[in-house]
């Protein structure tokens, strides 16, 4: 091209090389994975490796090996997504991966955590969803006692929360655990004083924990006269929906994106 043919067809494009570019869209990740990747790096430096397990499940090891009596009540219809084999269902808990980890790492101490997708056969609410993730821990050696399940959930809860938050455990019941607590922060809008988020009590139920059930240790391969074990569960988009307000959880699933877009 000659210059003078250059000179024209710059003259006629009139390109402005000065005006501002165009924003180029980038994703993010979902604000539950970013949650649970902070669950990973902060149980991770605490000395707990992730242990994936399968979403789909039999029933022992979703129900029969974690101590669930025949007739409970988590086991009806309405709770349990079934499949038209028999016996094989979706995992309504993370924790039928503990009976395989137990039974994988047997007899060796154990420390995991175990994160994933759970589905139950409920009506959707702003509340409950049909699938929702759990990160569940597991801890299994000799000696281990609740003060170990108190001191490590305490520091869990100051490295997620806060150094200054306040740990308190409620005792509760759940079939693989006994005793059962439920575990409480002082609530991180208002500090402990009382506010709409807290429902005017100062504290945020965080997670269920307790010391493995010596039934269900059993069935994971493990002598309960020999070793015992710890474990808890939380939800990290309930942790999410306390920490930025989300008054429902259906916004995580249904793929709006000014939703998906503020994170
Ligand atoms: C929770 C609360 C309390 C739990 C117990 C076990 C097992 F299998 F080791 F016994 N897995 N997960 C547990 C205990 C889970 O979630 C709310």
């Amino acid at each position: 091209m000659r210059a003078a043919e250059l000179a024209q067809a710059l003259e006629s494009a009139a390109i402005d090389v000065s005006l501002p570019g165009r924003p180029v869209v980038t994703g993010g990740l979902h604000p539950a994975t970013q949650m649970l990747r902070q669950f990973y790096k902060i149980w991770a430096d605490m000395g707990f490796q992730v242990y994936r397990s399968r979403d789909v499940e039999d029933d022992a090891h979703n129900f029969e090996l974690l101590n669930f009596p025949l007739h409970h009540p988590a086991r009806d219809m309405q709770d349990t997504f079934f499949s038209t084999e028999k016996d094989i269902i979706l995992r309504t808990h993370t924790s039928p991966g503990q009976i395989r980890a137990m039974r994988e790492y047997y007899p060796e101490p154990i420390r995991v955590i175990l994160p994933g997708m759970c589905y139950r056969h409920e009506q959707i609410t702003a509340r409950s969803e049909i699938q929702f993730h759990q990160v569940e821990g597991l801890a299994v050696g000799r000696n281990i006692r609740m003060t170990d399940l108190k001191g490590t959930i305490a520091e869990f809860a100051r490295r997620m929360y806060g150094a200054d938050r306040e740990v308190r455990f409620r005792a509760s019941y759940f079939p693989f655990t006994e005793p059962s607590m439920e575990v409480d922060v002082s609530c991180i809008l208002c500090d402990g004083k009382g506010c709409r988020l807290c429902k005017y009590t100062g504290w945020l139920e965080i997670a269920g924990s307790g010391m493995v059930h010596p039934v269900v240790l059993r069935n994971g391969g493990y002598d309960p006269a020999v070793y015992s074990g710890f474990a808890f569960g939380m939800g990290p988009e309930r942790v999410t929906m306390l920490k930025y307000g989300i008054e429902d959880i259906r916004y995580f699933w249904s793929n709006d994106l000014r939703f998906l877009e503020q994170f």
